[in-house]
């Protein structure tokens, strides 16, 4: 087998517990999924975070000075990284990374022509490893990095350390701008997950309608419930997609049983305490700087001054 997908999805199936990556999420038909979830009422952190960048916009741009350079890690939240835009003076760069280069140019496009003395340019790479970034524009500011949506929560903690080394390496003398959910009352969490329109269920079963799609696998999805739950000890919302009955599936040619109640695990969505966040990007080699919250806590925005 030498597609990833079908790869790591047979080695989930073949391990106790079973476990899958949720960046398996994100084909066509589940980022558009996503972006119904972001406008889902009872999924506050899209609407709270651009509220917390629209109330703080000038603070904002005031610590990112003149002609700073914007490193967005993914290219989604285009609607965010404009706020800052409209804030900031003179922005030199806007620099988009993302390993899906056609969504990333689409992007990026969108973008040009609303900026049309912008200077836009994307990266197609893979941001969780290594990174390349081309060098700073003469005469341009500090570079900052925009990490919104929470995104980390949803790295492994090993893995959210390394990816703020990285971030570290790639922005020496400058910042990162980084969107982190708060730790808050478990039924407010349980019902972000647990929309009442089944968007959020549409989007963890999309995981098995994609193999099918992709990978002639066969599974039946109304044998299939979502099941969100927060596990207060590890401060993490678990997404599972179970097995209502005993049943086999096949993928790739290869059959796995589940037995009623199996899970596969799909997603971590790790909470954060502004301490809990601090101190990450302390073992990274950041300096935490101010931190935006909203009225009720819900959501944090930080600023992470990069080692030099
Ligand atoms: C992208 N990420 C921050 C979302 C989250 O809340 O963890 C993905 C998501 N999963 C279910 N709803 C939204």
């Amino acid at each position: 087998m030498d597609n990833a997908f079908a790869q790591d999805l047979c080695a989930a199936l073949s391990t106790r517990p079973r476990a899958i990556s949720p960046k398996y999420f994100y084909d066509e038909a589940g980022s558009l999924l996503f972006d119904r979830i972001c406008d889902l009422p009872e999924y506050y952190p899209t609407r709270t975070e651009l509220g917390i960048l629209e109330r703080n916009a000038q603070d904002i741009a005031a610590h990112m000075g003149p002609r700073a350079e914007i490193v967005e890690f993914g290219a989604g939240a285009l609607r965010k990284v404009r706020i800052l835009l409209d804030a900031m003076d003179r922005p030199a760069r806007y620099l988009p990374i993302d390993i899906s280069g056609e969504h990333l140019s689409r992007a990026a496009s969108a973008l040009q022509q609303d900026y049309p003395g912008l200077d836009v340019q994307p990266v197609v790479a893979d941001y969780t490893q290594r990174l390349l970034l081309p060098a700073p524009l003469p005469g341009a500011g500090q570079r900052v990095g925009f990490f919104p949506g929470s995104t980390i929560g949803n790295f492994t903690p090993d893995e959210a350390l390394h990816f703020l080394q990285v971030a570290a390496q790639v922005l020496r003398g400058g910042a990162l701008l980084i969107g982190a959910d708060l730790v808050k009352d478990p039924a407010v969490l349980h019902a972000a997950y647990n929309d009442s329109q089944g968007v959020t269920a549409a989007f963890n079963l999309n995981l098995l309608a994609r193999a099918n799609r992709e990978l002639s696998a066969r599974f039946v999805l109304e044998q299939f419930a979502h099941s969100a739950f927060y596990n207060a000890p590890r401060q993490r919302i678990e997404m599972h997609l179970v097995s209502k009955r005993r049943q086999m599936v096949s993928v790739g040619g290869q059959c796995f049983e589940f037995e009623e109640g199996e899970t596969l695990h799909t997603e971590n969505s790790h909470k954060f305490t502004i301490d809990s966040l601090r101190s990450l990007a302390v073992r990274a080699g950041f300096r935490p700087g101010p931190v935006w919250t909203d009225p009720d806590n819900l959501f944090s925005v930080h600023w992470l001054h990069a080692p030099l």
